[in-house]
């Protein structure tokens, strides 16, 4: 019985602006266990598929674009509830609406820049999983703290 898990991606914009650090850091002081992690190129088809549900909208080209533009960091995180946590850690899509707190309401103002992605349900953090890392590339260890934390 493997627990929740989600993926987390450092987007190009957070990589040139050296932001990876942080972002891990809040991952990692929150509790959660990182199990996975890499840093890539991502291709244009790695992208649509990752984003394919957005392939009708007008921004997707500007998206594919973007998120073609440099490296990015993806990263599993493992823990109770992450997939909903790291949603509210990284806050609302546009960053006018995240609050100071959040990684965008700290680190963005433009929803095209918004420095990071989290899966939004436990079934979309499964299928990007799956499409971003090969199973031997996810790391199961026991955290010495898993206890205290009930992660
Ligand atoms: O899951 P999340 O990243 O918060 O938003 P999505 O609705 O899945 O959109 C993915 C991605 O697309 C978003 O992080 C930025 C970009 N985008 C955009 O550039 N302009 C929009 N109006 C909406 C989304
Ligand atoms: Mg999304």
């Amino acid at each position: 019985d493997v627990a929740e898990r989600t993926l987390v991606a450092v987007k190009p914009d957070g990589v040139q602006r050296r932001l990876v650090g942080q972002i891990i850091q809040r991952f990692e002081q929150r509790g959660f266990k990182l199990v996975g992690m890499k840093m890539l190129q991502a291709s244009e088809d790695l992208l649509s598929q990752h984003y394919s549900e957005l392939r009708t909208k007008a921004f997707y080209p500007s998206l594919l674009q973007y998120m073609t533009s440099g490296p990015v960091v993806v990263m599993v995180w493992e823990g109770h509830n992450v997939v909903q946590t790291s949603r509210t850690m990284v806050g609302p899509t546009n960053p006018v609406e995240a609050r100071a707190g959040t990684v965008r309401g700290d680190f963005s103002t433009h929803v095209s820049r918004n420095v990071v992605h989290a899966s939004d349900s436990p079934e979309g953090a499964r299928r990007e999983i799956q499409l971003w890392f090969q199973g031997q590339e996810l790391v199961q260890w026991d955290c010495c703290d898993q206890h205290c934390l009930r992660g």
